[in-house]
């Protein structure tokens, strides 16, 4: 995980590790998902690796929502 502080927002990056997701439909499932929640500023997948990387601002989304909102589509979250 690191930070930047930009315009005063402490902006946020994790890779989280989803399985589960075989095609470009389970992809835009989790990308939509992900961006719907507040705070969220950026996702990208790697199908082949199953890594999710979010960008988000800090105090606005926590990880467990991320994680929830992968799980409501219907997949799982490792770790
Ligand atoms: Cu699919």
């Amino acid at each position: 995980m690191k930070n930047n502080l930009t315009k005063g927002v402490l902006i946020m990056e994790t890779t989280l590790k989803v399985q589960g997701m075989t095609c470009a439909h389970c992809e835009a499932s989790v990308k939509g998902a992900l961006e719907k929640l507040t705070g969220v500023e950026s996702v990208a997948i790697n199908l082949d690796t199953g890594d999710v990387a979010v960008t988000y601002e800090e105090g606005k989304v926590t990880l467990e929502d991320m994680r929830e909102a992968i799980e409501d589509q219907g997949y799982d979250v490792e770790g």
